[in-house]
């Protein structure tokens, strides 16, 4: 493989390059199609240029260097971005995806690509801040460090819909029951039904309660989420109101506004990021691109919660528990002094499916439930109680259907919704056992 665009092996130095690996389907060969991104995604376009200059080339060129044939134009390819092609400072994360994840999807070349991962050297860690509180930060405020049990959180349903006070009622409710955790939806944020001013204060009120009465302190991830500057208003509101955590869906505001929000001095709340919208690149495993991507630049932007995926639930292929657990590694191992962080597994888990969870995914895991406590036979408080119940079945190694027979919210959980976990490909009828 001659050309500016090749490299052996030898010549890649990875503390000076953004190292990615990319699954590449073609009809052409994968040598021809790793030459393809490579130039696009660096100083080429699709014709000889008299543009370039033999300087740019030899410092700016990306370099396939690594072609793992699985059939005919079916491989891995690996590129390696030259670190001096980034504007760290000040393009940041938007800069770095726009070269490793940007017109690339689009080639004609490509009939599939899929970025698998993205390995940063030393010197790119230092230009982001990473999460303020992380996995421990969190963990010291809820006062949970020594059991290192997994946390519970609860997103109020209906999604939309309560006023603030009815959202403040079962959030105490849900507080009362057990949960370390209660969040907005993603699709809640200040609508003429339930302002986010008077729903903070409500909640908090009651979150003050609960701290009163059972000394514990409860998360409320205030759903920020917006326009721009209605966003940072919204984050200023809420930590000079009294705010315990906020919530952005990252995908739809950017990285960049994760970064803004997290490095700034006055914001003293940990971040809860979820990531609606990420199935329309993560969910095909043979285009788009991996979860565990979004995981490494989310830590980079200093997010201090992220949803990851689930080990048994609603969302997913079967394919998405093993990316659920790649990307969490990617969360929680060590990563030069970047503070690691707290994957939140959610959607469609109730009780029944809470041992198959902490089994994949350990015990560092928030774990979510919305419909799977607000739809207990006897309501919220019993269904966060039920959750509860499974989580402590599980830190004390009892089968669920033992501890239920002395745990009656938990028995009825499992009598709604079954008492063994039924793989994913299941219909969603055997699964709920509805
Ligand atoms: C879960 C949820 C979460 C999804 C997001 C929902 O509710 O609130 O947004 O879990 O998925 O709206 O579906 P339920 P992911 O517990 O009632 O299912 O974490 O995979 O991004
Ligand atoms: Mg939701």
């Amino acid at each position: 493989m001659e050309g500016i665009f090749f490299s052996d092996v030898s010549g890649i130095d990875p503390e000076s390059h953004i190292i990615c690996t990319y699954y590449v389907e073609t009809d052409g060969s994968l040598e021809r199609a790793g030459e393809a991104i490579a130039e696009e995604e660096s100083i080429g376009t699709w014709t000889d240029i008299g543009t370039v200059t033999t300087d740019i080339q030899r410092r700016l060129a990306a370099k396939a260097f690594q072609f793992e044939k699985k059939r005919k134009g079916i491989g891995l390819i690996k590129i390696a971005f030259p670190v001096d092609l980034f504007d760290l400072e000040r393009g940041g994360i938007p800069n770095i995806m726009s070269m490793i994840a940007g017109n690339l999807f689009g080639l004609s070349a490509l009939k599939n690509v899929r970025l698998l991962d993205a390995e940063f050297p030393k010197s790119v860690l230092s230009h982001f801040p990473g999460p303020k509180f992380g996995l421990e930060g969190v963990r010291e405020l809820a006062g949970t460090k020594k059991t290192r049990r997994p946390h519970l959180g609860t997103i109020i349903k209906p999604k939309v819909g309560l006023n603030p006070s009815q959202t403040a009622e079962v959030a105490y409710e849900a507080a009362v029951g057990g949960v370390d955790l209660i969040k907005d939806d993603e699709t809640l944020v200040s609508q003429s039904f339930c302002p986010l001013e008077e729903r903070l204060s409500k909640v908090m009120e009651k979150m003050d309660l609960v701290k009163e009465e059972t000394g514990r302190t409860v998360f409320y991830a205030l759903n920020i989420t917006g326009n721009l500057n209605r966003l940072f208003e919204f984050a200023d509101y809420a930590v000079e109101n009294g705010a315990n955590m906020i919530m952005l869906d990252i995908l739809l505001s950017g990285l960049a506004v994760l970064q803004q929000l997290a490095e700034d001095p006055s914001m003293r709340l940990p971040i809860h990021c979820h990531r609606t919208f990420h199935a329309a690149f993560t969910k095909n495993p043979l285009h788009g691109v991996h979860m565990r991507v979004i995981a490494r630049l989310t830590r980079l932007a200093g997010g201090d919660q992220l949803h990851s995926g689930t080990a048994a639930g609603k969302m997913g292929l079967p394919e998405e528990t093993a990316e659920a657990k790649e990307s969490n590694e990617v969360l929680l191992q060590k990563w030069g002094n970047i503070k690691t962080v707290f994957p939140v597994a959610s959607g469609g888990i109730h009780p029944t499916l809470v041992p198959k969870n902490i089994e994949i995914l350990g015990k560092d895991l928030v774990i979510n439930a919305g419909g799977g406590i607000h739809g207990h036979p006897d309501g919220t408080r019993a269904g966060a109680t039920a959750m509860r119940q499974a989580i402590d079945a599980v830190m004390k190694k009892i089968p669920l259907e033992e501890y239920a027979e002395t745990h009656p919210e938990l028995k009825k959980a499992l009598d709604r919704w079954g008492y063994r976990y039924a793989e994913k490909s299941e219909s969603l009828e055997q699964r709920y056992g509805e």
